[in-house]
């Protein structure tokens, strides 16, 4: 038998009397609505419930003993990778999490994801040492980190020549974006640091067995400190340990803060909220050096334009223009303040701790950097200012209640911005003409009509121009070549549930449910090949599958259609609403109950208690949706004779924003009045690329971007918002809670839980545990798996908590944690008498 060092017999000793303490009581986690979970120890159980003795204050409470979670012991506070807990409860989860904030590790793994706890303050963390640190070393020889998690991508993609993404999500404030930067970071800093050759040193087999409770080596932590949120920093310094960074890599920094001015915006969660999706893909030449960039983009939240919660701003770049524009501004005729533009002036202007015109600055550079030149960002802001006189134009009605345009000097602002015709532009407005069955006529609008007409204009001009943006970015970035790879980052809203959940909640929450589905596939399909590898027999379920259901309800189309096709007929049904949709969802719903017909996911389904609403069950939780607006937010229409006039634009970017829009038919008049994009397109054979619902659009984006992860190999990042105050230090356990739940974080722990979570290799398992299996294993070699097979048979465990492969032992949760508690028990006793040996010699 080995005998244990002296230094691992003191630690084990020291480890054995907390174990002792511990074991002293029957250690568990109590639910509590304001704290999440809170520690007791139960002190006798009486049928089903169990007498709790609370740690803080002692008092006592009654308890269904189902609710109790068993507590870890205490040799696994803190540890890095929460899947390496014994007992993998929810209560142990965030209780790890917490503890580990608590001293300043904002990261940390829980399996294949790595979990990251926004600080809302600046942490040393990100500096060029760090990175350093991070080159060239495994995952295990650091404490957790983003950049350990961009540094796997890396690596992988360079060893295994297989393009990586690394997918972030989290719910607003929870630092997507923050993380998506330091990324970003990583990868210009590395690649400007390209080594001749990037191959590793030969990987170093791990001789860690144990967790490592130790906490995080490098990461002095600093207290007190809070970061204003910064909007215009590409992420971190510029440079590197080997000097600057090339062009390219500072234009895909900088490429950051120009989505930021035009994509983000101050909410009452994040003050710097983005307001869209983004998947950047870094691309990397054969030698490791970056060969490009490309951006997608997704659900630009374009209402924000002309209306917002009191709290809350437009996008920054509005701001910014109004404070630094100087000169520009008088050529936008943009002569007041914010006061004086209605699409600012009802909600808030500015944001704690940030300066617009140093941010204006900023954007100003970073134009630059990226290469846009003067003309095109003139482009840009004449559209920014053409919105703010939009909003301006005052509408009237007559007595016949038929909208006006009493002063016209308005719209000749904007007509002389978009390079369009004012007579034209007014009559679109206020008159459209439609083909009734042969004969044109003209169609009064309303006062009401002409102002949403004008709101919806805004919305498609900042969107039109938002994608042109990024075209123009990618088109400076994007060097396309067939021998490069990619490292792919993307940035979405995660899982979001509020009180009331509107349409863009379904499509957010739908992707999310896509993202989970690819993450559970994922790991079922690692769990599967290295069950494989160990030839160990084991029927798996394919977790992903599992949410297949929802999915259909919501996406299928074809002979059974789910809710987003269903919405899209509604759309082009004469006289449908709101309401007639959800009906027809609820008669699918029930005739899917009735007659056996399966609709796919109909018992995900449920009809609200409202006539204008339903639930879906989704992995996350049950989410309440309201259907009001959904005809209209899908269908996102505009008026074909504005299109039309703004095609025919004399300026060749607003022409070219609607080009899709050019000489197209005119609609013939609809139930509803004039018709407008969508009934439009219906009517003739689809003009590519135009005319598609945004369910259409989203689908397709989305079901591009799925098939571009599915090619790649995935890194999970959770990004976690502690608090609801942007506070540093607090931690809200429950909602905390809530959002473990939400990001699949607790859905990845019970996968695990299904099969063997815990595996060590033959040599690691005889080195650990030999000691508590004396005698059984002869001198000499015996053959490694031979050697486990007697010693888990000494240890009398059960044949359904381990499986035997072919180099490695696997256990289900909670098994090591006995093992481990027996051999500490062990060494202790050694110890103990081996001192007495010693004291009987001095
Ligand atoms: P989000 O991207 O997840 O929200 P952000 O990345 O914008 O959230 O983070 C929100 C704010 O939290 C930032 O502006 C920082 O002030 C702070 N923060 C986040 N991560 C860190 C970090 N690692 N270190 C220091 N401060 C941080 V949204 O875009 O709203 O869903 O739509
Ligand atoms: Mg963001």
């Amino acid at each position: 038998m080995p005998a244990p060092r002296p230094s691992e017999s003191a630690e084990a000793a020291r480890a054995a009397a907390q174990q002792a303490e511990f074991n002293e009581k029957k250690w568990v986690w109590v639910p509590d609505d304001k704290d999440g979970y809170l520690a007791g120890w139960v002190n006798k159980e009486e049928g089903d419930f169990g007498e709790v003795i609370m740690a803080a204050g002692g008092d006592f409470r009654t308890v269904p003993l189902y609710a109790l979670s068993k507590m870890n012991p205490p040799k696994f506070d803190r540890v890095e990778d929460i899947a390496d807990l014994t007992f993998l409860n929810e209560a142990s989860v965030v209780n790890n999490l917490r503890l580990r904030f608590g001293s300043g590790a904002i990261y940390t793994y829980s399996g294949l994801f790595l979990v990251a706890i926004n600080p809302y303050q600046s942490l040393p963390l990100y500096s060029d040492a760090i990175v350093q640190q991070y080159r060239n070393k495994r995952r295990d020889e650091n404490p957790p980190h983003i950049f350990a998690v961009a540094e796997r991508a890396w690596v992988n993609m360079g060893e295994e020549r297989e393009n990586q993404s690394i997918l972030i999500t989290g719910e607003s404030g929870a630092g997507k974006t923050e993380s998506t930067k330091k990324v970003i970071q990583y990868l210009a800093a590395i690649a400007t640091d390209v080594h001749p050759s990037h191959s590793r040193s030969p990987t170093i087999v791990s001789s860690a067995t144990m967790p490592n409770t130790g906490l995080p080596r490098s990461d002095s932590f600093r207290r007190g400190h809070t970061v204003s949120p910064s909007m215009s920093s590409g992420g971190g310094s510029h440079l590197t340990a080997r000097g600057r960074l090339g062009l390219l890599e500072r234009q895909i920094l900088q490429a950051n803060p120009i989505l930021e001015a035009f994509g983000n915006a101050q909410t009452q969660r994040n003050n710097n909220s983005s307001r869209f999706g983004k998947f950047v893909r870094i691309t990397f030449a054969p030698d490791g050096s970056i060969a490009g960039a490309n951006i997608d983009w997704y659900l630009l939240e374009k209402s924000r334009v002309i209306v917002r919660s009191e709290a809350e701003r437009s996008f920054h770049v509005f701001y910014q223009l109004m404070a630094g524009g100087g000169a520009l501004k008088e050529n936008l005729l943009l002569g007041g303040g914010i006061e004086d533009y209605e699409y600012l002036n009802k909600s808030r202007r500015e944001v704690d701790g940030v300066d617009d015109k140093e941010e204006w600055s900023a954007l100003k550079g970073a134009l630059d950097t990226v290469g846009l030149t003067p003309a095109e960002q003139s482009d840009l802001f004449r559209i920014v200012a053409a919105i703010l006189h939009i909003g301006n134009i005052a509408i009237t009605s007559t007595r016949a209640d038929d909208a006006v345009m009493p002063d016209p000097s308005q719209a000749e602002r904007v007509c002389h911005l978009l390079g369009i015709p004012v007579a034209e532009f007014t009559r679109a407005v206020l008159r459209p003409r439609t083909l009734a069955g042969r004969e044109w006529v003209s169609q009064a609008r309303t006062k009401q009509q002409a102002l949403e007409e004008l709101g919806a204009l805004c919305k498609m001009l900042y969107e039109k121009s938002f994608g042109a943006l990024v075209d123009k970015i990618n088109l400076a970035l994007d060097r396309p070549s067939s021998k490069s790879t990619f490292i792919g980052v993307l940035d979405i809203a995660g899982f979001e549930i509020f009180e009331i959940n509107a349409y863009e909640q379904l499509l957010i929450n739908y992707t999310n449910e896509k993202l989970q589905q690819f993450f559970n596939h994922h790991m079922f399909v690692l769990e599967q090949e290295e069950y494989a590898r160990e030839g160990i027999k084991w029927e798996y379920v394919n977790f992903g599958l599992d949410l297949q259901p929802t999915i259909d309800l919501i996406e299928a189309s074809g002979s059974i259609i789910g809710i987003l096709s269903c919405l899209d007929e509604e759309c082009i049904m004469p006289r449908a609403t709101d309401l007639t949709f959800t009906n027809k969802l609820h008669g699918m719903w029930a005739a899917g109950q009735e007659n056996g017909v399966r609709h796919p996911g109909c018992d995900k389904y449920e009809p609200t208690r409202f006539d204008q609403g339903f639930i879906i069950q989704h992995y996350a939780a049950r989410v309440e949706y309201r259907t009001d607006g959904w005809l209209e937010k899908n269908k996102d229409p505009l008026n074909d004779n504005l299109t039309r006039v703004l095609a025919a634009s004399s300026d060749r970017y607003v022409a070219s924003l609607f080009a899709e829009y050019a000489d197209a038919p005119p609609t013939p008049a609809g139930p509803g009045g004039a018709g407008n994009m969508f009934t439009a397109g219906k009517k003739r054979a689809m003009k590519k690329g135009a005319f598609r619902t945004v369910a259409q659009r989203h689908k397709e984006q989305l079901s591009s971007l799925m098939t571009q992860l599915q090619a790649t190999q995935p890194h999970f990042v959770r990004c976690i918002v502690p608090n609801s105050n942007k506070k540093p230090g607090r931690v809200d356990i429950p909602l905390v809670l809530d959002q473990l739940r939400c990001n699949g974080v607790l859905e990845g722990i019970r996968i695990a839980r299904l099969g063997y979570p815990n595996r060590l290799p033959f040599v690691e398992f005889r080195q650990r545990y030999e000691v508590l299996t004396p005698g059984i294993i002869p001198r000499g070699y015996m053959d490694g798996r031979e050697a486990c097979r007697r010693m888990v048979k000494t240890l009398e465990l059960d044949e359904a908590i381990f499986k035997i492969g072919t180099s490695k032992i696997f256990f289900k949760a909670g098994v090591l944690a006995e093992l481990e508690e027996r051999r500490d028990m062990l060494l202790f006793e050694i110890f103990s008498r081996l001192q007495a040996v010693a004291r009987m010699w001095t």
